[in-house]
């Protein structure tokens, strides 16, 4: 069991996109195993690949009470947005921050599962905005860029220093 620091905002490595996987290997298993780790341990309901340094296109979330339904999503896509919902969301690379973003109500997306089949979703309420997070992440895109620049720009400067004081 292995658990990986996660990067905050502003670290170069969240702003990068994401490479495809193209083989689901053991190294992928491993990451994939690793990412469940960090993302209960931390705790949160979903983590990207970039978040903890790797720039690969694999998600884990898991939304439930119990944290018992945990769902791995490879190569994702989303092939249909429908409708708008704003929720107020937080980061685990943006920690103590938490602001209202506008996105898709409803989701499909495709993907590979950890096994490689092919999986095709829909989605509403919270696991769609979590999706639409987590892919963001996969384009280097974070939840402070819906944001005004003059509140990111606070942000950025909040985190910094508190990167400092941590050093
Ligand atoms: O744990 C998380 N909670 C959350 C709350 C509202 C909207 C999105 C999220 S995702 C976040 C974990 C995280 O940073 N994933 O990238
Ligand atoms: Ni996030």
């Amino acid at each position: 069991m292995t658990v990986s620091a996660i990067l905050h905002y502003p670290d170069a490595t969240l702003l990068k996109h994401s490479k495809p996987v193209k083989s689901i290997n053991d190294d992928i298993q491993a990451l994939i195993d690793t990412m469940f780790e960090t993302m209960y341990q931390a705790p949160g309901i979903g983590l990207a690949a970039p978040q903890i340094g790797t720039l690969l296109r694999v998600v884990v979330i898991d939304i439930s009470e119990n944290k018992d339904a945990p769902l791995c999503l490879i190569n994702p896509e989303i092939t249909h947005l429908e409708g708008e919902a704003d929720y107020e969301e937080g980061c685990l690379s943006v920690p103590g921050i938490y602001e209202t973003v506008t996105r898709a109500e409803r989701v499909s997306v495709i993907a590979q599962d950890r096994s490689g089949q092919s999986v095709k979703l829909e989605a509403d309420g919270l696991l769609a905005i979590c999706i639409q997070h987590e892919i963001d992440h996969l384009n280097g895109k974070l939840f402070v860029d819906y944001l005004s620049a003059m509140k990111r720009q606070r942000i950025r400067k909040k985190l910094l220093k508190q990167s400092r004081q941590t050093m």
